[in-house]
């Protein structure tokens, strides 16, 4: 059974980073879809844990950000952007307990968006977000954990994830021009439609499924086509803060079963 882990989107989301986009933020919004987002990983067999919001963090939602867990042990990262480092605290007790913990402490940053898995394999993403020492703390803990990481230079978009997201153990869903490919080799690599450029986000159900944002139809009709059970999914509010599919849960296998 796969634990997600959320947390609920705060008044003060209206304040959430959005880059130079300058995007009016609408928390009632953002919670109405996020409560959809729940409610579809719920039907996918998700057991949901949600960790109280924080007003005074207005991106905690993007909870993913906080932590990446790497087989046994949990990673809290340590953000880029310093008005989000203490949105960690709760989401280390959520895994204390359950995983061992590792830190990445100064100077190195690293945010969770950075960190994507597929099929057993690690890439991290060197972008505004996540620096070298940061990078490096992260490659020394997963080689205790037997796995090798791969790191990819973020040229365009905010972190890896925004523009490179597994759809499978073997593809990825790659924003043209936006991160150095030859650093996926292996991968099968599938391209969103260029008029939607960063606005396909897509996360895989263990139930097969595939969800992505609504935002990129386009997209989502080729992914259907090449065989993908595709489940839209409308975040357009979360994704106007930059947000995509994976960064609102940190998915996880309960390791007491
Ligand atoms: C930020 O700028 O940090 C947030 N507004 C968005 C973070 C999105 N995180 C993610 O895609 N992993």
């Amino acid at each position: 059974m796969d634990i997600a882990l959320v947390r609920s989107v705060t008044d003060s989301f209206s304040r959430a980073l959005v880059g130079e986009s300058g995007s009016v933020l609408d928390p009632d919004r953002a919670r109405r879809q996020h409560a959809d987002y729940v409610a579809v990983l719920r039907s996918a067999g998700c057991t949901i844990e949600e960790v109280a919001g924080d007003e005074a963090h207005p991106d905690c939602v993007f909870i993913e950000d906080t932590a990446v867990v790497l087989g046994s042990v949990a990673v809290i990262a340590r953000s880029g952007a310093s008005s989000r480092r203490g949105e960690a605290v709760p989401v280390r007790d959520a895994l204390t307990g359950r995983f061992s913990i590792a830190t990445i402490d100064a100077p190195g940053t690293l945010d969770g968006g950075d960190v994507m898995q597929v099929g057993g394999k690690v890439y991290v993403g060197h972008s505004e977000r996540s620096n070298p020492a940061g990078i490096e703390q992260l490659v020394e803990i997963a080689a205790g954990c037997g796995l090798d990481v791969t790191t990819v230079r973020v040229h365009d978009g905010l972190h890896l994830k925004s523009s490179v997201l597994p759809l499978d153990a073997e593809t990825v869903l790659v924003t043209p021009d936006s991160v150095d490919e030859a650093a996926l080799n292996g991968l099968r690599v599938v391209r969103e439609a260029p008029t939607e450029r960063f606005r396909a986000s897509a996360l895989p159900m263990r139930d097969g499924r595939l969800l992505i944002t609504t935002s990129a139809p386009l997209t989502s009709e080729m992914l259907a086509n090449i065989g993908y059970d595709v489940v839209p999914v409308d975040v357009t509010e979360l994704q106007a803060a930059d947000g995509g599919l994976t960064c609102m849960s940190i998915l996880f296998r309960d390791p007491a079963r």
